[in-house]
C-alpha cells in the first residue's frame, strides 16, 4: 500500500493533499538545488492530529518532512524522496498573551511578523527579525534557531523560547519548561529541540518571551575602505552606542541590490565595503555621541562617507540596501554559504576565503554580506550565465571541500543560522567532531527511534525502508 493510503487509513480526519501544485510548493524551500518529490502533504489542524499522524508514521516507517514558511536556505524542508510533508499552515492560532510574564504562546504555524505585531500591539517587542519574517513560521524559526539582524543586542530565537510543546517520534507530546525563567530540574530538553532542524520531533506550540521596545532608534549607512577599518568602526560604535545591529556588505552586493530595486547609489564615490548600523537613540544626547563617533571614524580615514537616518522612512530606506541583497541575487542562483567565525578572526578569514575561491574558480563572482557584528558571514557564489546547474553544483562542491576546511581551521562553523539541512550535510564533520556526531545520533535515536523525522537532514541518511 502506498504511504498516502496508509496514512489516510490510519488518520481518517487528517487532510492529506496529493495535488501536484501543492506537492511542488510544499515539498520545497528557498533552496534551488533539489526537485520537490513528496508523496503527499499533510495539514494537521491540531496537536492531537500531529500526535496521531506521527504515531501512524512511526508504525509504518513513513518519513516526515516538517515544513513551516519554507523560507529555509539549506534544504531542511525539501522533500525529494517520496516523504510526507507536514505543513503547519492550519495550525496558526495565537493561544494567548500574558502581560505579567510578557510572553505570547502560539501554534507552530504562526508567522514571525504576526508575533512581532502582537508584541507591538501590547506595547512590547519581539526582536527576532530577518528579511523573510513576513512568511517564515515560528516552528521553522525554532527548528533552525533563526538569528537575523538583531542578534547583537537581543540574541537568537533560542533566547526567546521559554516554553515548547513537541511531538516526539512515538507520537508522544512533551511540554518543555512551561514558560519558567528559572528551572534547575535537570537537562533542559527544550534547547535540544531548538536548532534540531526537525530531526528530533515536531514543534507544535511555543511560548516566547517579549522584551521592552527600544524608545527610538537611528540607522547609519557607512562607506568603508577596508576590513581592518570596518573592525575599528565596529569597536568605536559599540563602545559609544547601544548597537542593535551591525551589518556589512561589499560593493558587489551594493551593485546587485541597487540594480534589482532601482536604488540610487548611497554616496557619490563607490566604497569597497558598507555598513548598516542601528542603535538605540532615545534623546539628542545620544545623537550627539553618534555624530562625534562618526567624526572620529571619518577623521581616522576608517569611514569614507556616511549618512544617518532622520525619520522612520529613512530607517526603512537605508535598511533596504542590506535587506534586499539576498533576493536581488536569487535568480542567478547563488551557492549559499552561511559561515561564522569569532569576530576577531573576521578580517583574516575573509581575506583567505576570497583568495581561496578566486584561486579555484576565478570566473565566479563572490557576493559577501551578513551579520558581521556576530561573526556571521553570508558568502554567496553566483552561477555564471553560461554554466549549467550541474556543473555549477559540482564546482561549488569543490569549493565547499576547501572553504569549509578553512572555516574549520580558523575554529568557525559551516552554518551560523541557516542550518545544515540537506545541502551542507556532507560537510557536518567540518564543524562537529566524530564524537559529537555520535552523541547527536544517539540523541536522535532516543527521540526518534523509527528514524522518521527529516531523514538525511543534518545527520547522515540511515535507510529505514
Ligand atoms: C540574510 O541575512 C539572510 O540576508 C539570507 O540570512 C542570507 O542570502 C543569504 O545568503
Ligand atoms: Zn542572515
Amino acid at each position: 500500500m502506498d504511504v498516502v493510503t496508509t496514512l489516510r487509513g490510519a488518520c481518517p480526519n487528517l487532510e492529506v493533499c496529493v495535488e501536484p501544485s501543492t506537492l511542488a510548493s510544499h515539498g520545497q524551500d528557498w533552496t534551488r538545488f533539489r526537485t520537490a518529490a513528496p508523496a503527499g502533504v499533510a495539514f494537521p489542524a491540531s496537536t492531537g492530529q500531529v500526535c496521531e499522524l506521527v504515531s501512524a508514521a512511526a508504525r509504518n516507517g513513513i518519513p516526515l518532512v516538517p515544513s513551516g514558511g519554507r523560507t529555509g536556505l539549506s534544504g531542511g524542508a525539501v522533500a525529494a524522496r517520496g516523504e510526507i510533508v507536514v505543513s503547519f499552515d492550519r495550525m496558526q492560532e495565537v493561544m494567548g498573551f500574558d502581560p505579567i510574564d510578557r510572553t505570547v504562546t502560539v501554534e507552530a504555524g504562526v508567522v514571525t511578523a504576526t508575533v512581532q505585531e502582537l508584541a507591538r500591539q501590547n506595547g512590547l517587542y519581539y526582536p527576532v527579525s530577518f528579511a523573510s519574517e513576513g512568511s517564515s513560521q515560528i516552528g521553522g524559526n525554532i527548528a533552525t534557531n533563526a538569528g537575523g539582524i538583531r542578534v547583537l543586542k537581543y540574541g537568537l530565537t533560542r533566547d526567546r523560547v521559554v516554553g515548547l510543546k513537541v511531538v516526539t517520534g512515538s507520537g508522544q507530546l512533551l511540554e518543555l519548561n512551561r514558560g519558567l525563567i528559572k528551572n534547575a530540574s535537570g537537562y533542559d530538553l527544550r534547547h535540544l529541540f531548538i536548532g534540531s532542524e526537525g530531526t528530533l520531533g515536531l514543534v507544535v506550540e511555543a511560548t516566547l518571551k517579549l522584551v521592552e521596545p527600544p524608545l527610538a532608534s537611528r540607522v547609519l549607512l557607512l562607506g568603508i575602505g577596508s576590513m581592518d577599518a570596518l573592525m575599528k568602526v565596529f569597536d568605536s560604535l559599540r563602545s559609544a552606542l547601544e548597537l542593535s545591529a551591525f551589518e556589512f556588505f561589499t560593493d558587489r552586493a551594493l551593485h546587485h541590490v541597487c540594480q534589482a530595486n532601482q536604488l540610487p547609489n548611497p554616496f557619490e564615490t563607490r566604497c569597497p565595503l558598507y555598513v548598516v548600523a542601528e542603535f538605540d537613540c532615545p534623546d539628542g544626547r545620544v545623537e550627539e555621541t553618534a555624530m562625534k563617533c562618526f567624526e572620529h571614524c571619518s577623521s581616522r580615514g576608517w569611514v569614507l562617507d556616511g549618512v544617518i537616518s532622520q525619520s522612520d522612512r529613512d530607517i526603512e530606506r537605508l535598511w533596504r540596501y542590506r535587506e534586499g541583497i539576498s533576493e536581488s541575487i536569487s535568480h542567478f542562483p547563488p551557492y549559499k554559504n552561511d559561515l561564522s567565525v569569532r569576530v576577531s578572526v573576521v578580517p583574516e578569514f575573509l581575506r583567505r576565503m576570497d583568495s581561496l575561491v578566486n584561486e579555484i574558480c576565478p570566473e565566479f563572482e563572490i557576493v559577501w554580506y551578513g551579520h558581521i557584528g556576530d561573526g556571521n558571514l553570508h558568502m554567496n557564489i553566483l552561477k555564471p550565465a553560461s554554466m549549467t546547474m550541474s556543473e555549477f553544483e559540482t564546482r561549488s562542491h569543490d569549493i565547499s571541500d576547501k572553504s569549509y576546511a578553512l572555516t574549520r581551521d580558523v575554529g568557525g562553523s559551516i552554518s551560523a543560522e541557516h542550518g545544515i539541512g540537506l545541502l551542507k550535510q556532507p560537510w557536518l564533520g567540518m564543524s562537529r567532531s566524530v564524537a559529537e556526531i555520535e552523541f547527536m545520533q544517539k540523541i536522535k535515536e532516543s527521540f526518534d527511534p523509527a528514524g522518521i523525522f527529516n531523514p538525511g537532514k543534518l545527520l547522515p541518511l540511515i535507510e529505514t525502508r
